[in-house]
């Protein structure tokens, strides 16, 4: 390995918004680096931009004539001296051109290279060098399959259901489960459209359908020097229509002995395409302890704060430190947690109108406070959430001793937290809190979605009309009574509408 030269930055270009950007704002300030953003139309008046030490119009709101405007980014970076450009999460952050484009013109990417990033963006290149690497995958092809004889033999010999994937694809998009023979002409006929479509790749592979597992992954680092460390799991399993809704850390079903046999698995697979900066690989984990990796994450995520909270580590500055040159020192070595650390994702979506975006103004915002709560927003009182962008609002993170006192945390958080004027996805956490499966965490990928459609956690449907904000009153009410309903409190004095109230009491001129 040569020698890697170390450096100071001096200046780093944050490619992103909301609330990531905020809080890569907050690690450069620890490390006296100055913090540049840029910004669409849309986010003139963002919290990020009103923090950052630099702000620069990139343009209109849409993000392919903004966020992703690759060129223009780089260009801005060398115009103003940015040492380094850290992407966040989406947009450009696992674009291995992007990371390319960035060494071409000598301005650091604070991520991984363009071969890692390429290497794990083809899910069946990947598949075949982990299966090289001695890691757990699930039975299935090779590598893309040739046509659908083929996907037919070999879905015969794993035996039924299989799920058909895109190469090109992750997350979700363009998957298809057949259950029978019978299925597969049809599913692989639109897996291979979809992908077509989607991704501008038609290669699809195929797997065993793995059935009621869970969705844990392991949070790695690596640094320039040649050392890749795991920070331990985070469970992941709570999703709606793959987007990740609650995270924690530690998963319940994780046994250290298992979690030293996931870290392994998950250290080779980023040694596998010398992987550097943070990482996460995700793995299903099966009823039997069988655990397979699914993909690597090759940035930063969004859940990245409940391995903070049980390592104790800072993430972004790790990533900051590792682009530097710096090696990972010795607190990155066998690193234990503590606690137990939970993530809900506030959205700015109608629970009760088929989560709906909710753009809008929020007028009033109040975010939780005290003991063992942290939350990382990137809004405002008075900010305007626009339809242009990902509806992630805030990040609401509680930390315990342990998954009991983290629960409790989390209840009275939500009840401080108040946010007006837009619909949030709260009240799905408030009837999650109510749920005896979920406070003993007994759930696997599709335990939300099967729950939600069963009509399990949101009341019976809003009607139509001029009702609304008596049927919102009731919405609480139920949610609320749920609640209660597990944990005895007395909670009249803290209604959200006495809040409201209250306010309009102490503003209005009749009463002074
Ligand atoms: C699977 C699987 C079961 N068996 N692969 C979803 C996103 C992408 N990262 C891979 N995903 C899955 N891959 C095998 N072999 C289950 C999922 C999966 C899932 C599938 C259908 C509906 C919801 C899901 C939620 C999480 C994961």
């Amino acid at each position: 390995m040569p020698a890697v030269e170390e450096r100071r930055f001096r200046k780093v270009l944050i490619a992103n918004r909301g609330e990531i950007a905020v809080r890569i704002l907050r690690a450069l300030r620890e490390l006296d680096i100055l913090g540049a953003v840029v910004y669409s139309d849309a986010d003139r008046e963002s919290l990020a931009v009103l923090q950052a030490d630099e702000a620069y119009r990139i343009g209109p709101p849409p993000s392919a004539e903004s966020y992703l405007k690759m060129e223009a980014i780089v260009d801005l970076a060398v115009e103003i001296g940015a040492d380094a450009i850290h992407p966040g999460y989406g947009f450009l952050s696992e674009r291995a051109e992007f990371s390319a484009l960035c060494r071409q013109r000598g301005v650091g990417f604070i991520g991984p290279s363009p071969e890692a990033i390429a290497a794990m963006g083809s899910k069946t290149e990947a598949r075949a060098r982990m299966i090289a690497a001695g890691v757990p995958v699930v039975p299935g092809s090779e590598g893309a399959l040739a046509d659908l004889a083929a996907a037919r033999e070999l879905a015969a010999s794993l035996g039924y259901p299989v799920i058909l994937k895109a190469s090109a694809g992750g997350g979700g998009k363009g998957m298809r489960i057949v259950r029978q023979e019978s299925e597969l002409a049809e599913a692989y006929r639109t897996a291979r459209a979809e992908a077509g479509a989607s991704f501008g790749d038609d290669a699809v592979f195929l797997e065993r359908f793995v059935a009621q597992p869970r969705h844990v992954e392991i949070q790695v680092l690596g640094d320039l020097h040649g050392k890749v460390v795991s920070l331990g799991e985070r469970e992941c399993s709570l999703q709606r229509r793959h987007q990740k809704v609650v995270e924690e850390a530690p998963s319940t079903v994780v046994t250290p002995e298992l979690r030293r046999r996931m870290g392994a698995a998950a250290v080779a697979a980023a040694r596998a395409v010398g992987y550097s900066n943070a990482g996460t690989c995700e793995f299903l984990l099966a009823g039997s302890g069988d655990f397979y990796f699914l993909e690597m994450n090759t940035r930063l995520q969004v859940e990245h704060p409940v391995t903070e909270m049980v390592t104790g580590l800072d993430l972004v500055v790790a990533q900051l430190r590792i682009a530097q040159g710096e090696p990972l020192g010795a607190e990155f070595d066998d690193v234990e947690t503590h606690g137990h650390a939970i993530e809900v994702r506030l959205y700015a979506e109608d629970p009760y109108n088929r989560f709906a975006p909710s753009p809008g103004r929020i007028e009033w915002l109040r975010l939780p406070q005290g003991p063992g709560v942290r939350n990382d927003a990137g809004v405002y009182g008075g900010s305007e959430i626009s339809i242009h962008y990902d509806p992630l609002v805030a990040k609401l993170i509680v930390w315990g001793r342990d998954r009991g006192e983290a629960l409790r945390r989390l209840g009275r958080a939500l009840d401080e937290l108040r946010v007006e004027g837009i619909r949030t996805n709260v009240p799905l956490f408030e009837a999650l809190l109510a749920n005896e499966e979920f406070r003993r965490a007994e759930f696997d990928i599709h335990w939300l979605d099967r729950k939600l459609a069963a009509g399990e956690l949101v009341p019976p449907e809003r009607g139509v009309g001029s009702d609304v904000p008596i049927l919102a009153a009731a919405i609480e009410q139920f949610a609320r009574a749920q609640r209660t309903a597990a944990q005895p409190v007395g909670v009249s004095h803290r209604e959200a509408w006495t809040g409201a109230a209250r306010r309009a009491a102490l503003r209005s001129p009749t009463w002074s």
